[in-house]
């Protein structure tokens, strides 16, 4: 039987319209082939991490049900970025999106072009943060205890770092995709 795989997928923008970036990032993620957006946090301002001459992001983490595999799910999103007019001059560097996949199922992958858990996973509150939002009890065989229990570790080795701000509650669009109708 063919099964489908939970998939947590966090996005960022900092370039132009940001909250539009997203949106229709969104909007062509739920439009995959075999995908629906199940649950989205809200959206959070950010301060960048890493290469710091850019400006705020917005950031959030959608799930995502799919029987998409992950390489095709990896080569879609980077199709959608590429159709948003992302362009990569530096690492980390400015984006109009970002689309990373942050867990597969229980899955490790250790792949050239795809390493999921998400290698930065637990050092990114601005990803920490959204999860949290909508996975508090989610756990992870790589990880020890769920990320509401990560999030709490990190902000108590972190104390000096800002929280992101919550700016926009989850968009609401692309929900009827739903298929559970559990959520919002
Ligand atoms: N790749 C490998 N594993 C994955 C995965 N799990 N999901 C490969 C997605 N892609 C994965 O990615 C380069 C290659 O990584 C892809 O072609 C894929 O084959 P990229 O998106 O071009 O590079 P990147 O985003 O600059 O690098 P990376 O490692 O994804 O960086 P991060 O961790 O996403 O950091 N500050 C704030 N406040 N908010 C942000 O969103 N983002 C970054 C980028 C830096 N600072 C930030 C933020
Ligand atoms: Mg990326």
């Amino acid at each position: 039987m063919i099964s489908e795989h939970e998939v947590f997928v966090g996005f960022g923008s900092n370039l132009g319209d940001r909250r539009s970036f997203i949106n229709q990032a969104l909007q062509a993620v739920s439009e995959l082939p075999t995908t629906s957006l199940s649950k989205l946090s809200s959206l959070y301002e950010t301060v960048p991490v890493g290469y710091l001459e850019q400006g705020g992001f917005l950031n959030g983490v959608v799930r995502i049900q799919s029987l998409l595999t992950a390489t095709d799910l990896l080569e879609q999103l980077l199709a959608i970025e590429n159709r948003l007019g992302r362009v990569r001059k530096e690492r980390w560097g400015p984006r109009t999106i970002d689309l990373d996949i942050l867990f597969y199922g229980d899955n490790l992958i250790d792949e050239a072009n795809l390493q999921v858990p998400h290698p930065e996973f637990g050092k990114r509150l601005f990803v920490l943060e959204p999860l949290c939002e909508i996975a508090p009890t989610w756990s992870h065989p790589r990880f020890d205890g769920t990320i509401s229990k990560l999030l709490h570790q990190y902000q108590l080795k972190h104390p000096e770092e800002a929280a992101g701000r919550i700016v926009a509650a989850p968009p609401r669009f692309a929900l009827n995709e739903v298929k559970d109708g559990i959520f919002y």
